[in-house]
């Protein structure tokens, strides 16, 4: 089994949901960029305040700020790990390359969730997050199309990306995902 993966895919294909299971079944180190901003967010840190006033709106935070937080948890850890979130554009994919070249430890597969911008617009706003309004979700959307969709290209030129299906039920695209990487 895979022990350096990451997850692609636009707002709301379920990259949290299935890299949660996945991590657990493997074992892995879950880390969520979304989820760490939220906890600073929580946390009232300086951080956190600079994080929430673009999260609200849909944008990306600034790439230093997520790779200082990539860089402390991944930098003295040596076991497997699952990345959910990160790297959302070009920039935060290549410092995360030259970072794990460092560390000596290369990703071993990309995982694209795939899923119709309309079936993500539903779930986002039945989940119902502060940042999951419909203005917001589009506006998280465009970014996802223009900045974050050009790591497709990037990973499978390296020959490291697995396309899934993201429709149908929970259970359904995890077994997806496992066959996948079985
Ligand atoms: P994230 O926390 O990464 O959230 P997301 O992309 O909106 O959601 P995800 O795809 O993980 O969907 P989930 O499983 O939750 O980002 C939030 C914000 O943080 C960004 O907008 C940005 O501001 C900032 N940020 C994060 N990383 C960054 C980075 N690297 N650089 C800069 N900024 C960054 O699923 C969504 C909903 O669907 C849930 O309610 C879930 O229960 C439901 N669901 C899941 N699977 C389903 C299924 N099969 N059927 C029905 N519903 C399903």
């Amino acid at each position: 089994m895979k022990q350096r993966i990451l997850f692609l895919g636009p707002p709301g294909a379920g990259k949290g949901t299935q890299a949660e299971i996945l991590a657990s079944h493997e074992n892995l180190l879950h880390l969520s960029t979304g989820d760490l901003l939220r906890a600073e967010v929580k946390a009232g840190t300086s951080l956190g305040q600079e994080a929430a006033a673009l999260m609200i709106k849909g944008e990306l935070v600034s790439d230093d700020l997520v790779l200082a937080i990539v860089h402390n948890n991944l930098s003295h850890y040596s076991g497997g790990w699952l990345l959910d979130g990160f790297p959302r554009n070009i920039v935060q994919a290549e410092s995360l390359d030259s970072l794990l070249n460092q560390l000596k430890q290369p990703i071993e597969t990309a995982i694209l969730l795939k899923l119709e911008d309309d079936l993500l617009i539903e779930r986002l706003l039945s989940r119902g997050r502060a940042d999951d309004n419909e203005i917001v979700i589009r506006h998280r959307l465009g970014i996802y199309h223009e900045q974050t969709a050009p790591l497709i290209a990037f990973y499978q030129a390296k020959s490291l990306l697995i396309s899934i299906d993201a429709g149908g039920t929970v259970d359904s695209i995890a077994m997806r995902i496992s066959k996948a990487l079985s």
